[in-house]
């Protein structure tokens, strides 16, 4: 028996994953927290999540209603731009689609930048925040996510590399044309699709 402690999986040594390694990628043993800046603070007391800006139903939540959303589960596998993936996460959560058939966007409501509590943000197309295996996740694994992985509730966005996927998050500003994030706007590629190597502008 070997132990693995939680948000991290036993290497799958040498095992060849062919096609599901995007290219420029390699296996991580573990997984490392990147993070700009401190762990912010939560109370879930006072957490909500809002959804503003290019929608015809704006929306405020707190923890107990967001938990009380359909739950669903999905498997993926992460990307960093810095060139470590991590296979087979187990992800627990609210899909994006089960949260988009309560807002309703605007036909002009392409694009969406992502809050996180602490301060970052990063963009992302509505498009493909639609793709059926994107979540706001409180689980990984089966375990409750640790403060330095996002604590209470993070974005998962697979397709795109990890710095999309925001930790904390804490809103949705549905927009009419596309802003830049935190990163996206140091020199990060605007949209950060994986299976296109788009990692820097
Ligand atoms: N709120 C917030 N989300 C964030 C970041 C951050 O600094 N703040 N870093 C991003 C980056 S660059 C990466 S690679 C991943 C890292 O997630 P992890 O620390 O859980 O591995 O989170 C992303 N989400
Ligand atoms: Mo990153």
């Amino acid at each position: 028996m070997t132990f693995d402690p939680p948000g991290r999986k036993a290497r799958p040594d040498r095992q060849n994953y062919g096609d599901r390694m995007p290219p420029g990628q390699r296996l991580s043993e573990d997984w490392p927290v990147l993070t700009a800046g401190a762990v912010p603070r939560i109370d879930l007391k006072r957490w909500a999540f809002r959804v503003w800006g290019e929608v015809e139903e704006e929306l405020t939540l707190d923890w107990q209603e967001f938990m009380a959303l359909p739950k669903t589960t999905v498997s993926a596998d992460v990307h960093c731009v810095e060139g470590w993936s991590i296979m087979d996460n187990t992800w627990e959560g609210v899909a994006f689609q089960e949260l988009v058939k309560r807002i309703h966007p605007k036909p002009e409501g392409r694009y969406v930048m992502v809050h996180s509590y602490g301060d970052y943000t990063t963009n992302i197309p509505l498009e493909d925040l639609l793709d059926d295996n994107v979540l706001l996740a409180y689980k990984h694994n089966g375990q409750e996510l640790t403060p330095e992985h996002g604590w209470p509730l993070r974005l998962v966005v697979p397709k795109l590399y990890f710095w999309k996927s925001a930790k904390w998050v804490r809103g949705l500003h549905f927009m009419n044309e596309d802003r830049l994030g935190s990163w996206e706007s140091r020199g990060y590629h605007r949209r950060g699709d994986v299976w296109r190597e788009e990692r820097y502008s």
